[in-house]
């Protein structure tokens, strides 16, 4: 995992452009990440791990901005980038913007043809997708991460 260049901050501004003039100067000149998607989460695997898989798998250029601070969550909040005042937000290139994890992971399938070839393929990677979830909580349960079912 790449660190976050000091021009990937989340900013009131949007996320990807920071307010303060020097890091907006810092942002422009960093060809490197204007021309990349952003993955907004938190330190840590999370939520956010499975799609920096499917953005590696993709063959993805991204940057990974960590939210560090309660300071950037509130700056992401203040800006109204988050639908559902959560992370992780996914910020293409072109501007185009997704939160919800389960939706992001699609939304990369889709985009870079991951997606299979017609609808049943596709639900055979949503039967999978559903399944591993499962699978996930399944675990976190075992390990005493989320809380048992009392039924
Ligand atoms: N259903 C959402 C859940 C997102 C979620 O629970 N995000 C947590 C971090 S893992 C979060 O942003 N928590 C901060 C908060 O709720 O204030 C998804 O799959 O993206």
């Amino acid at each position: 995992m790449t660190p976050p260049h000091p021009c990937c901050l989340p900013s009131a501004a949007g996320g990807a452009v920071p307010p303060s003039a020097p890091r907006l100067l810092l942002a422009l000149i960093c060809l490197r990440c204007l021309r990349r998607s952003k993955l907004y989460y938190f330190y840590g695997r999370g939520l956010g791990e499975s799609l920096r898989f499917a953005l590696g798998a993709a063959g993805a250029e991204w940057e990974d901005v960590f939210v560090r601070e309660r300071k950037d969550m509130v700056a992401l909040l203040d800006a109204g980038e988050l639908m559902f005042e959560q992370l992780p937000l996914l910020v293409m290139a072109d501007g185009t913007k997704v939160v919800q994890s389960g939706a992001i992971v699609r939304y990369i399938g889709r985009a870079w043809g991951m997606y299979g070839d017609g609808s049943a393929e596709a639900a055979l990677i949503d039967q999978l997708l559903g399944g591993i979830g499962d699978f996930g909580r399944s675990l976190l349960r075992t390990l005493r991460l989320l809380p048992v079912s009392p039924f």
